[in-house]
């Protein structure tokens, strides 16, 4: 077996371990644990508790590797393998009993820093809906042993999905931006989690995503995805404090790139 496809069976096990607890966790009752960037921008003490089971997971099956996450410290490792993790993506959804959340784990080698790294595995698994995105890379990508494609043709416009920053005061550029983007779409879907959003891409259940102000654990799985099913994904303005991430069929994605470009 690859490199990639072990990497991406053991983020696939973990994360679904991951998520069941989670999903047990929030049947239990959520407690916040504290607030980050704004009071908008939450970390639940189940967040915390499932990236430790994640972080501890991958430390016994893959020791030496580094690790990102969004609620402990990041660790380069010394294998030349990153494991970029959101525990729970959707945190917000996860608090409110929304039923839209999902624990996304990748393996990537070289600099684990977005657009600079070799993504080699991924997996986002949907504990509400059961479902487990799984790509490894030059594999494919598969929901279970289901083999995934992204669209190609939009006839009746593209079906699009974006997100909103926890800063207030970033929503009325990302509505602008949303303005200059609807005409090419059929309608727009704003589900709360990039991870599954990038997912349902790569499924073919959205034609495109575009959302500004992402950290690198929330879209980290879900671009190989994409791209494992036949899609693009672009980073851009990254030297920006809020870079953009488009995905999509080549066709939606290079459309959507040519309006951001005369957007600016
Ligand atoms: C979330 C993303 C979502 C975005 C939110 C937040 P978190 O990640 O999945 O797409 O709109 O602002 O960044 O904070 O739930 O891990």
């Amino acid at each position: 077996m690859s490199l990639e496809l072990e990497l991406a069976h053991l983020a696939s096990l973990i994360a679904r371990e991951a998520g069941d607890l989670a999903r047990t966790r929030r049947a239990e009752g959520v407690h916040l644990a504290a607030t980050k960037s704004t009071l908008a921008d939450i970390v639940t003490d189940a967040d915390r508790e499932v990236e430790a089971l994640i972080r501890a997971r991958l430390q016994a099956a893959r020791p030496g590797d580094g690790f990102l996450g969004e609620e402990s410290e990041a660790d380069p490792g010394e294998t030349g393998i990153t494991w970029v993790v959101d525990p729970i993506d959707g945190t917000v959804n996860y608090a409110y009993g929304i039923p839209s959340y999902a624990v996304s784990i990748a393996a990537v080698s070289g600099t684990a820093v977005p657009g600079e790294w070799n993504a080699l595995a991924a997996a986002v698994y949907a504990p509400a809906s059961g479902e487990t995105f799984t790509a490894a890379r030059g594999h494919g990508a598969f929901l279970g042993e289901q083999r995934l494609a992204v669209t190609s043709e939009t006839p009746a416009g593209a079906l699009l999905a974006t997100g909103f920053g926890y800063d207030p005061a970033t929503h009325d550029g990302d509505l602008a931006t949303v303005r200059a983007i609807m005409p090419i779409a059929r309608d727009l879907r704003r589900a709360g989690s990039a991870a599954l959003d990038l997912a349902f891409v790569a499924a073919g259940r959205l034609d495109g995503y575009f959302e500004r102000g992402l950290k690198p654990w929330d879209h980290a799985a879900g671009a190989l995805l994409v791209s494992e099913a036949g899609g693009r994904v672009s980073l851009i303005d990254t030297a920006s404090p809020r870079p953009m991430v488009v995905a999509g069929g080549t066709r939606v994605h290079d459309r959507i790139l040519e309006i951001l470009r005369d957007e600016t």
